[in-house]
């Protein structure tokens, strides 16, 4: 993984589409330009077992098409079954370093963290990169904590210059320049192109305004 790569990071499960068809949602996604992927089937609505699987296939076949990296959410024996790029895991989710023995030392470990106690524990469990957040407000993940803004961004960059990172959380066209003049690498985000009426114009629209940003930093 290279940190380019975490640019513009799209989050779906197929709770997150509403009455849409979600691998619709993900080839736009796919073909506007999303540079990486984290299938996140997650809470109310999201499916289970046989459907889970068979769903995260297809996602993934659809990633592989377009080489964009698959990243599974909290499920790594999922993600080893699939033989998936990578695993995304929490702070509540089995500790960051169990997951790294688990995986091995060549797929993707992506950890979330909200203080720079937690990054310095994702490193020491070799953490690919980090995601920090949530920066805004968000309605796409029910135990959400508070949004804090893009210090903890700051703080990470400057303790841990080369550290891939990607800000998480409420993040929009609007906003997501913010997120990298702070020193992210990229945004990651589910409900700015998965709710969008149409994810291709969304994607393009992110892609458009995060490569201003980079020209001008
Ligand atoms: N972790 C922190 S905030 C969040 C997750 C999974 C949800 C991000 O979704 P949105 O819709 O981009 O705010
Ligand atoms: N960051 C990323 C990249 N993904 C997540 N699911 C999360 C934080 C909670
Ligand atoms: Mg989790």
């Amino acid at each position: 993984m290279n940190r380019e790569q975490l640019q513009l990071y799209f989050i779906m499960g197929s709770q997150n589409v509403g009455e849409r068809d979600p691998l619709i949602v993900l080839e736009e996604a796919l073909r506007g330009g999303i540079t990486f992927f984290q299938f996140r089937e997650k809470g109310e609505n999201a499916l289970i077992g046989e459907d889970k699987i068979v769903f995260a296939k297809s996602c993934q076949a659809l990633c592989k098409k377009h080489n964009v990296p698959f990243i599974v959410n909290d499920d790594v024996n999922l993600a080893i079954a699939l033989d998936a790029d990578g695993v995304h895991v929490g702070q509540d989710d089995a500790s960051a370093n169990a997951v790294r023995e688990k995986i091995g030392a060549e797929k993707i470990l992506g950890v979330s963290t909200h203080s720079l106690a937690e990054v310095t524990a994702a490193i020491a469990a070799r953490a690919d990169y980090v995601g920090i957040g949530p920066i805004y407000a968000t309605t796409s993940k029910a135990d959400a904590k508070s949004p804090a803004g893009t210090t903890l961004i700051e703080q990470t960059v400057t303790k841990y210059p080369t550290l891939p990172i990607v800000g998480i959380g409420g993040i929009t066209i609007d906003n997501c320049q913010t997120v990298i003049r702070a020193g992210a690498d990229g945004i990651s985000l589910i409900s700015t192109i998965a709710t969008h009426e149409e994810p291709f114009v969304a994607t393009r629209q992110l892609l458009h305004v995060l490569q201003q940003v980079a020209k001008i930093s």
